[in-house]
């Protein structure tokens, strides 16, 4: 392992004023943002919307590096040209999802684990010969009744450093995902208290397995309300208590955090993320990685439609500009407005 090297990429992916494309999207899940706009999931739609968006230059200024699903990594774009060399072109780097999904947990009920080790350390050099410089791995963890279990959280921590150490080991950066869902009830406070359990095994699991931290990227949610529940915090709250949380779990050594949205609204996942860069002083770049929050915009422009590619690529590069502004604490809502 190259150590100097795995920093530097990701330096790179994190650096300030950009930040990462979650485009990695698995076949069911595409369908389902296709079937919202009315676009069949095909093949070809699925490379024809992806080559839309790699090849938007203005909004590519501001993306550091693109999750890739394996479908993607392979394909070519309509002129033949690989969609991994359009990626590099417009000087992002290229990465790879290599999780193959979730699967219930034995004696946890509702609860998951994500699978793919198996077959990782043959998969990992093929990847990395494409192209691939970094990969993803997320770890599904839901707050219930009852739930999460402390079985789940440290089954997923144990994979999530198993994956990441087998990664450094073929050279490629880890995003370590270990994404609490903001889809339940509870407030801030239970999302903060289970995040931080969720953090602090993940990082024990990361040092049991001699990860390198500063060749990693973690990628967190934030401390957030569950969309359901009665009492929203607000945007101030939300970046006092995500800053303070990371602060408590993440060492210092790690070089980068690039944040999932997790179902935010577009602004808010922006507004979020800025308003944590203004408090300041962080001991890491705080950036986004974000699939839905840089993409929900876009695909309702393209809507399936050549002749809406242009106006598309215009509003993925709007989301993508105003993301890195608030990598940087620079955001202002007017200039949402002014976009409109
Ligand atoms: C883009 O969506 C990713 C893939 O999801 P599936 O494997 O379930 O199809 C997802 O992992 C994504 O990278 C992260 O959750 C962050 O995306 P959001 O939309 O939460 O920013």
């Amino acid at each position: 392992m190259n150590l100097a090297e795995l920093n530097k990429v990701a330096l790179a992916m994190t650096a300030p004023g950009k930040g990462i494309l979650a485009a990695d999207e698995s076949t069911g899940t595409i369908k389902k943002r296709f079937d919202a706009i009315n676009v069949e999931c095909t093949e070809d739609n699925r490379r024809d919307y992806r080559e839309m968006l790699f090849r938007a230059a203005e909004g590519m200024r501001h993306i550091s590096g693109v999750i890739l699903y394996d479908e993607t990594i392979w394909q070519k774009a309509k002129d033949g040209t690989p969609l991994v060399e359009i990626i590099k072109k417009a000087g992002s780097i290229p990465g790879i999802k290599v999780d193959e999904g979730t699967k219930p947990l034995p004696n946890c009920p509702g609860e998951l684990i994500t699978a793919g080790l198996d077959k990782l350390p043959d998969r990992l050099p093929k990847y990395y010969e494409q192209g691939a410089r970094f990969a993803k791995w997320r770890a599904v963890i839901d707050i219930g009744a009852g739930i999460p279990s402390y079985a789940a959280i440290s089954t997923n921590a144990h994979a999530l450093a198993r994956y990441a150490a087998l990664c450094q080991a073929a050279q490629i950066v880890p995003i370590v995902e270990p994404e609490v869902l903001m889809d339940g009830d509870h407030d801030i406070d239970r999302c903060y208290e289970v995040t931080e359990f969720v953090l602090k095994e993940t990082f024990q699991q990361l040092y049991y397995q001699k990860v390198a931290l500063e060749g990693m990227v973690l990628k967190p949610n934030m401390a957030i309300s569950g969309k359901k529940s009665a009492k929203k915090a607000s945007v101030e709250e939300v970046a006092e208590k995500t800053v303070k949380m990371l602060k408590a779990c993440v060492p210092g050594a790690v070089p980068g955090i690039a944040f999932l949205s997790g179902g935010q609204s577009d602004e808010e996942a922006t507004a979020h993320l800025d308003a944590m860069n203004k408090i300041g002083n962080l001991p890491w770049s705080l950036t986004f990685s974000y699939g839905r929050a840089l993409q929900h915009a876009p695909q309702k422009a393209w809507s399936g439609k050549s002749e809406n590619v242009a106006a598309a690529q215009r509003v993925f590069a709007h989301r993508a500009a105003m993301n890195g502004l608030a990598s940087r604490g620079q955001w202002k809502q007017d200039l949402e407005k002014k976009a409109a």
